[in-house]
């Protein structure tokens, strides 16, 4: 593992801040553990992080959240984890155009003049449903081969129709490892349940609907569309806990309750502290179940994070999101990570769309195992 130490990271090893500096110092620098130690469970190769950068919009209708990946690289996101954190990356270094793919009227007709129509009708209610479809088989085969190699799996979107991509597979892989005694558990960080099927959808969007297909609860029927999703690519709904919900279709409301499924509001975060809604929340998942964290900025309050497609007000603070993320990290469970639809193009205010990064860039780095101290 790289030390941190050389290049004067750590603020505990230059003595400049009070805290216990003569300790510190009696100490050899070189034994100070960088802030990403902790001890992980499910990963063979926990200093290694497995990249994959989506840009993709097409699980829902603004433009811009496919840029997301660029601005939170450009940030020096990626650069902050390997030297500030000491992780190894491997996988994409450059943002892919998932938006490319478009399917065209000649792979159903065969028409000989235009090849480059689109021509992706909606099927079930369903927008751009060959596209996302398509685009998530692909993004999970790269995640896959990311925590099939025993490396946290961390994913930049992109909106959130590609953690169906994410989270199979992710969930797949951990099947497949002799390591791990339990199927995935599913933390979804979100104002949003993202748990309509096709049918209760009223938008469409197939950024509303991930969650559903995911745990099986949309069927993909015959019509092409999901049809990839096997059996080992999906979750329990009893693996799953929501956090942060506060805007929650009728029909989604339904389905929560009808599954049982646990869900901590904002009301339930008002009511107990975000402290003790995270003790609960890992309780339920147990100690010994690899997580995969899947984080929509929206979750935030538009007053920390504006730059998002569909911003809900009363939000978690900047802390309280951060604080999800230590408390995963915490756990040394976290084996997988999304951060989805940061819209750069997207923001009410000027400095709208560098909050928005910033409050990315520091949820990142908190869920990769940074701390305050
Ligand atoms: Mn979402």
């Amino acid at each position: 593992m790289p030390s941190l130490d050389t290049n004067g990271h750590n603020g505990h090893a230059n003595g400049t801040n009070g805290a216990t500096p003569k300790k510190c110092e009696s100490d050899s620098p070189s034994s100070l553990p960088p802030t990403s130690s902790i001890p992980q469970k499910f990963l063979s190769k926990p200093t290694e992080l497995g990249v994959t950068l989506v840009g993709f919009s097409g699980g829902q209708s603004r433009p811009g959240t496919d840029a997301g990946p660029e601005v939170l690289t450009q940030a020096g996101l990626l650069t902050q984890l390997e030297s500030d954190l000491g992780y190894t990356l491997h996988g994409d270094t450059h943002v892919r155009n998932f938006n490319a793919y478009q399917p065209t009227v000649t792979d159903r007709d065969n028409a000989l003049s235009n090849s480059s129509t689109i021509d992706d009708p909606d099927v079930r209610g369903m927008k751009n449903p060959r596209s996302v479809s398509a685009v998530t088989e692909q993004i999970s085969e790269l995640v896959y081969a990311q925590a099939r190699a025993g490396r946290l799996a961390l994913t930049l979107g992109g909106d959130h129709s590609i953690a169906i991509g994410t989270v199979s597979g992710i969930a797949r892989a951990i099947r497949e490892r002799a390591d791990t005694p339990n199927d995935l558990a599913l933390i979804w960080v979100d104002a949003h349940a993202d748990i309509n099927t096709p049918e209760t959808s009223d938008s469409g969007n197939i950024h509303g609907m991930p969650v559903s297909f995911l745990t099986g609860l949309a069927t993909s029927s015959t019509s092409g569309i999901f049809d990839w999703l096997q059996p080992h690519h999906k979750i329990s709904t009893t693996k799953l806990v929501y956090i942060a919900l506060r805007d929650v279709d009728a029909g989604e409301k339904r389905i929560l309750r009808e599954n049982n499924i646990r869900a901590y509001s904002m009301h339930d975060i008002d009511r107990h502290g975000i402290g003790a809604v995270m003790d609960a929340a890992l309780a339920y998942i147990g100690t010994n179940t690899p997580i995969h964290l899947s984080f929509d900025v929206d979750a935030l309050d538009p007053m920390w994070a504006p730059s998002t497609g569909t911003p809900v007000r009363g939000g978690l603070t900047l802390r309280e999101g951060d604080f999800i993320c230590e408390a995963v990290a915490e756990t040394g469970q976290c084996v997988g990570f999304d951060l989805v639809e940061v819209n750069p193009s997207l923001s009410q205010s000027e400095g709208g769309v560098g909050d928005t990064v910033r409050a990315g860039v520091s949820l990142v780095r908190c869920g990769l195992g940074d701390t305050l101290l």
